[in-house]
């Protein structure tokens, strides 16, 4: 039987959270080097291109119009400005550029211009992901043709959990927008939140929700809750974090051929808590300045850390294990490992 599965009833998927630490991180990482090279880490960088007001009651995020987070709102940025910061993220390092936008789904007015950002960030020669909320299948279809590589949309929990998080929008409607990203022929982006006063069942249901779809998402973003003053979850207990990197191993395991993103959260984790998630199976980071409106650690800071643990940067299209040959090879994140 293939290792790449999507029929993982939730026992199976309960028993390897359930795992002797040490068992759970050694058969991760042991599946994760069948598919990837465990030195190398794909960069994103995300920019907020339109941000707060959302009308959407996501009781995590600082952007939802229903909470009062002190957020200044912005409306949907120029084209060219969202050039500008790309460039600067692929010059300092970043392999993809991801644009995120505070939107229930692009409207007819903005979506031309957003078709723009991605041909042209595209044509700077770095990958492009987007996460604008739901899409029609035409919509889709027309970021496929403008040359989107990603779509980014999240499962964010478990079924059961979902309408204690969110009223505003049905799990349902989100597979939904999946498929049409899926149909169109554009990789997806998906994953969840963890640390949101969810059970341990609830982490189990998402990856199985996760695991079991026609095809892996390409990329799995994991995040820790960003606790947000001003947000329903903002005093939320802290999930352990020790249950966050079984989480990120488990993903690995169930989707040994997805890249798995140990996405926001990392500036509140210690350094030795994420080499943890490395080890795990995580191979993808959003580096940079900042997530969509909160801070990511310093750039100096992951810089030194990929040193320290003899990490390098993905490039953008070369195979993981070539050295990179990309101008971006004397950026210090592609040192050459001696
Ligand atoms: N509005 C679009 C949507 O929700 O699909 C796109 C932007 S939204 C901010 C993208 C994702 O960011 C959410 O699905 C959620 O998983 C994540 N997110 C938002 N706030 C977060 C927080 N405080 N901590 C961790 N992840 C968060
Ligand atoms: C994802 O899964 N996490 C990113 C990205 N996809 C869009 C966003 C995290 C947002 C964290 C809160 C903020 O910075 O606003
Ligand atoms: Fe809006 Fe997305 Fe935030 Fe939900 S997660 S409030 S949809 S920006």
């Amino acid at each position: 039987m293939s290792v790449i599965r999507n029929n993982w009833t939730r026992n199976e998927i309960q028993a390897l959270f359930d795992l002797p630490l040490m068992d759970l991180l050694f058969q991760a990482q042991t599946i994760h080097r069948q598919f990837f090279d465990p030195n190398r880490i794909q960069m994103s960088t995300l920019l907020s291109i339109k941000t707060g007001a959302c009308p959407e009651d996501c009781k995590y995020c600082p952007q939802s119009g229903h909470y009062n987070t002190g957020l200044k709102k912005e409306k949907l940025l120029e084209v060219e400005k969202v050039v500008t910061q790309a460039k600067a993220a692929r010059d300092s390092g970043a392999s993809r550029f991801c644009m995120g936008a505070a939107w229930k789904n692009p409207s007819d007015k903005d979506f031309p211009v957003v078709l723009e950002m991605v041909r042209q960030v595209r044509d700077l020669g770095m990958e492009t992901c987007m996460t604008l909320g739901a899409l029609t299948p035409e919509q889709a279809d027309a970021l496929a043709q403008a040359g989107l590589d990603y779509y980014n949309h999240n499962l964010d929990t478990s079924p059961e959990y979902y309408a204690e998080i969110i009223s505003t929008r049905t799990y349902q409607g989100r597979l939904d927008t999946l498929t049409y990203v899926r149909d169109a022929g554009m990789k997806v982006c998906s994953g969840g939140i963890v640390g949101m006063g969810e059970t341990a069942a609830d982490r189990v249901g998402l990856l199985q929700q996760l695991a079991n779809m026609p095809a892996h998402p390409d990329s799995v973003p994991i995040n820790n809750l960003v606790k947000v003053k001003g947000t329903p979850l903002a005093d939320v207990d802290d999930l352990d974090a020790f249950d966050f990197i079984r989480t990120i191993a488990v993903a690995r395991i169930t989707m040994p051929a997805s890249y798995v993103r140990l996405s926001a959260g990392r500036q509140q984790m210690s350094e030795q808590t994420q080499a943890l998630c490395f080890f795990a199976g995580a191979n993808s980071i959003f580096y940079g300045e900042k997530l969509l409106t909160t801070p990511l650690p310093e750039e100096s800071q992951d810089v030194a850390m990929f040193k320290r643990l003899g990490l390098q940067a993905e490039g953008t299209s070369t195979p993981s294990h070539v050295i990179q040959p990309h101008a971006q090879a004397n950026h210090p994140l592609y040192y050459a490992a001696s």
